[in-house]
């Protein structure tokens, strides 16, 4: 049996525009909401932007891409996935014209990544709507959404198409119903939004990316394009029966979203829950037929597994977006989020087995803190902890490999340190590039290789067939 993974796997990296590029309003830009948004999740948006706000700089990628593709093109990336911003295109949302300096942006980034070998996938939404649209319309709650995505999908695809074949709807789609303002640049706070308007802004937000797939379809039969959403398998807490069921009914949650876009109908289990909501979705015509236009990959994150319990008593802990009851067996980040290899493999077999249709991780990582140490006269991080999780996670995917799955590539989460989504801390880096920008805003913006720069690099040089 080969260790190598197969011929043409993917490999590489994934990043999205707001955590990285800067350049918040350069070159015709609007704010999005991530610009008023200083504090992640972690706390109400701000009325303007605000200096401490570490995105609206980033790392400058959106100056110093060429230099850290080079960077990713010395690991050997064979893939780099990024999101288009938005509100670079319509930086309002719902012009009627592209903006033309931010679609050349993207003109370039794209060359870049193709002259040096890699594949660009690109994510169409990730977490930065327009700020226009969340405030005058409260996102995705409002209907009329559906026709600025559409308008704006099909712009990067009449554009980009000849060039891009791999594409992403919705970054993470499922978190909607946990952070709507982040997922569905929905202004009302989450506390005062009702199952209707979440499950209606739920419901557009599967319609306009059933629409985008059927659009590209349309331009170019042979795009690719996938759904992407958070994985995180859910294991009952305890073999009670009724926690089995509690961990099935959490993974659900999550599942309805890939079952649309994979089989083009909402699930009864789903139907079922909006029931007992008391939602009515009010579904326009023609909308349950686009929901029919299915994807041709599923795409997901994943970082943490979860337990789930029938105990109302028993409490949910931090973690990624979704959170669910932490697990005494597994060790945890310093922010909570549990680290879990196996988990991988069980998601990957389970997504097969239900969906038989090629996976693709776009996100997998280790945020961590990192100290900037001088070794042999050059300053590194000597990061084994992150290389731990990498083949960790990486000895999983082989094995998922073996077990019959067909998975096109590896994305790692954040190659290059970038502004966290969850809490907008630099603090929580990824990278296999160290970059010298600290959470209160000093730093000179230097990139330095990590000891994993090399363990990736190696890693992808054998094809996967040295994990350590
Ligand atoms: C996912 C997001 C990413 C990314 C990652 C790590 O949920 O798609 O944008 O940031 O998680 O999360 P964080 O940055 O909060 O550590």
């Amino acid at each position: 049996m080969t260790n190598a993974f197969p011929e043409g796997f993917l490999w590489g990296g994934a990043v999205a525009a707001n955590q990285l590029e800067g350049a918040y309003l350069e070159d015709g830009k609007l704010p999005s909401i991530q610009d008023v948004m200083p504090k992640g999740i972690a706390a109400p948006p701000t009325e303007e932007p605000t200096p401490d706000n570490l995105k609206l700089e980033g790392i400058d990628f959106y100056h110093r891409y060429e230099t850290d593709l080079d960077l990713f093109a010395e690991m050997g990336f064979t893939a780099f996935r990024f999101s288009v911003a938005w509100s670079r295109i319509f930086p309002r949302g719902d012009e009627e014209a592209p903006n033309e300096a931010g679609l050349a942006f993207y003109d370039r980034l794209i060359d870049a990544c193709l002259s040096r070998g890699m594949t660009p996938v690109i994510t169409i939404s990730h977490y930065e709507t327009p700020l226009h649209l969340a405030r005058a319309y409260d996102g995705w709650v409002d209907r009329r959404m559906i026709a600025f995505y559409e308008r704006y999908a099909r712009t990067l695809f009449e554009r980009f198409a000849d060039r891009v074949t791999h594409w992403l709807t919705f970054n993470e789609i499922n978190a909607v119903l946990h952070a709507p303002l982040l997922a569905g640049g929905i202004w009302t706070p989450k506390e005062e939004l009702s199952p209707q308007d979440l499950y209606q802004a739920v419901h557009h937000e599967l319609v306009a990316s059933a629409s985008a797939t059927r659009i590209a379809h349309e331009i170019d039969p042979e795009l690719k394009i996938g759904c992407m959403v958070i994985a995180t398998p859910a294991y009952p807490l305890t073999p009670a029966p009724s926690d089995v069921w509690a961990a099935k009914q959490l993974e659900r949650d999550s599942l309805a979203f890939a079952d649309v876009h994979c089989r083009g109908a909402y699930p009864g289990f789903f139907l079922r829950k909006l029931r007992e909501l008391g939602v009515e979705l009010d579904v326009a015509d023609g909308d349950l037929e686009t929901l029919r236009h299915t994807v041709d990959f599923v795409s997901f994150s994943y970082y943490m597994s979860v337990c789930a319990s029938a105990d109302p008593g028993v409490r949910a802990g931090r973690g990624n977006i979704m959170g669910g009851v932490p697990n005494p067996t597994l060790p945890s980040s310093e922010w909570g989020w549990q680290i879990d290899p196996v988990g991988l493999r069980i998601v990957l077999n389970d997504f097969w087995d239900r969906w038989g249709k090629p996976l693709f991780i776009v996100e997998n990582g280790l945020g961590a803190r990192d100290e900037l140490v001088e070794v042999d006269g050059r300053l590194t991080v000597v990061d084994d902890y992150r290389i731990a999780y990498l083949t960790a996670h990486l000895k999983s995917v082989r094995e998922a490999i073996r077990d019959g799955v067909d998975v096109w590539g590896y994305t790692w989460w954040g190659p290059i340190d970038v502004v966290s989504a969850s809490t907008a801390q630099l603090s929580k880096r990824y990278g296999f590039v160290y970059v010298d920008r600290n959470d209160d805003g000093t730093g000179t913006l230097e990139r330095y290789r990590k000891k994993s720069f090399d363990a990736y690099r190696a890693i992808i040089a054998g094809n996967g067939a040295d994990l350590g």
